[in-house]
């Protein structure tokens, strides 16, 4: 039997579910692209997991602990014993959320031109990687674009694909290796033990180091304790130490698993030269090495936040949510990437709107037809996200077209996924009868942030 949430709520927000006529209004103001919806307008906000979690009782108290001292902060050295507690390493360099993590580690180990290898990168994380003058190489196993055939570890890398390119590129053109664990882009899938460890050793042989991206790295913990053998007797904090152990250093947004609203972490196991690196490139871009961008009571909400992250009790009613809300879609005939992932359901919108082509973006007309209907904002993770082709502007086509349902922490209810859930089997029924999107106006960057969009002719 599936449990009740393993918390009890001692303060409320208020939301409200604001009239149709005046969600057609707001989704017209906003161009018809909901990133540019304001708060107020929306009912329930699945854009993102990410620093939209609820902190516990015990976290706001760590809050009133705060020690803002600039230098050697008392709470910088709880988080670092937190952080070491839970994975094992020498080195702990806090940064203010996932991004400034990678600013920091990236361009103390590539080289231009250099090639960073990965499951599925994230964007900010390819991003960083093109800033460090990198390319982002993704060799994730084929069977995470099938959505529609379930498989326990579709974030794994594909170890032949992975040996391949090696031999192929030469060590020397590779700068290093990073497993996004889960992994985000092919729909909060997690990397199995097994996996990480095949990976870790290939790597190895060449001399090329492992690194983790480890947003989500307790849920992809669960997911190793309920789905691969061998596992399933094994304490999280356990697990968590064994995954670590196969990587040489990690970078984390804190605003997932650590559950806090903003936050991020460097770790490296024992190499000083690069732990000496990231010292002293945090300084210019984050700050002081006890507080990396982060106010000691941020630091102290961490510390805490981070125990919190891998209690059994938090994790099974976590993942349990986002699979109940996966289980009412399959049920009522939605597609999704199954079997259901780690912080998010993935509705597949290529297979619900086929009639609408790549270029009108259907994930992003079934992100507008939710927020109609129901007040629900989700995310496209398409075409539309991926963009135009540099060097010809022509306009890309993802292998997926995905609206992500983003599930917050410990913020929302079961009766809320119900709703969300009845919402989308509604839409599903009347499928036929919604529109793509097209472009009006998209700026040269990260246009999904900023467009414009209008109903398809
Ligand atoms: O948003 P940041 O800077 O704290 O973290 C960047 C980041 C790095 N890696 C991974 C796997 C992420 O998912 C990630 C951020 N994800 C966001 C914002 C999301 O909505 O999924």
């Amino acid at each position: 039997m599936r449990k009740a949430e393993p918390f009890k709520i001692k303060m409320v927000e208020s939301i409200n579910l604001i009239p149709r006529e005046e969600r057609e209004k707001a989704l017209v103001r906003a161009g018809y692209n909901v990133f540019s919806l304001r708060a107020e307008e929306i009912y329930i906000d699945l854009l993102t997991d990410s620093g939209t979690g609820a902190m516990s009782d015990r976290q706001w108290a760590g809050m009133m602990m705060g020690d803002e001292t600039y230098a050697g902060s008392r709470s910088f050295f709880k988080l670092e014993q937190s952080a070491k507690d839970i994975f094992g390493y020498k080195y702990i360099v806090p940064a203010h959320q996932g991004r400034g993590a990678e600013q920091v580690l990236f361009p103390t180990l590539v080289k231009k031109g250099q090639d960073v290898l990965g499951n599925m990168h994230f964007d900010t994380t390819m991003a960083h990687i093109e800033l460090s003058g990198g390319r982002a190489v993704n060799l994730v196993h084929e069977r995470a674009y099938d959505t529609q055939t379930p498989h326990s570890f579709k974030g794994d890398v594909d170890l032949e694909k992975l040996e391949g390119y090696i031999k192929e590129r030469g060590v020397e053109n590779i700068a290093f290796m990073i497993i996004t664990i889960t992994c985000n882009s092919a729909g909060g899938q997690p990397v199995s033990m097994a996996n990480i460890k095949a990976t870790s050793e290939i790597c190895k042989k060449y001399g090329i180091k492992v690194f983790l991206d480890a947003a989500r790295y307790a849920e992809n913990a669960y997911f190793i304790k309920t789905r691969e053998a061998g596992y399933h007797d094994k304490p999280i904090r356990e697990i968590v130490r064994e995954m670590f152990s196969y990587a040489e250093g990690f970078t984390m947004s804190a605003k997932k698993d650590g559950l806090v609203n903003i936050g991020g972490l460097i770790g490296i196991k024992d190499d000083e030269d690069i732990y000496l690196a990231c010292r002293s490139m945090v300084v210019p871009f984050e700050g002081f090495p006890t507080y990396g961008g982060l106010s000691g009571r941020d630091l102290e909400a961490l510390a805490v936040g981070l125990k919190e992250g891998v209690e059994e009790s938090y994790l099974e009613y976590r993942i349990g949510q986002v699979a109940y809300l996966g289980q009412r879609l399959i049920e009522g005939g939605v597609p999704i990437q199954t079997p259901t992932g780690g912080h998010a359901v993935f509705v597949d919108a290529k297979k619900m709107l086929p009639h609408i082509p790549y270029h009108q973006f259907p994930a992003a007309a079934l992100a507008n037809a939710l927020y109609l209907e129901a007040g629900v904002r989700g995310v496209e993770i398409g075409s539309f996200l991926l963009g135009r082709d540099a060097e010809t502007g022509q306009q890309l086509e993802s292998p997926m077209e995905l609206l992500r349902l983003t599930i917050p922490r410990r913020v929302y209810t079961d009766r809320h996924m119900d709703y969300i859930a009845d919402a989308l089997i509604a839409i599903n029924k009347r499928a036929d009868a919604i529109k793509g999107v097209e472009v009006v106006y998209e700026p040269k960057v990260l246009r999904h942030f900023t467009a414009k969009l209008k109903p398809a002719e």
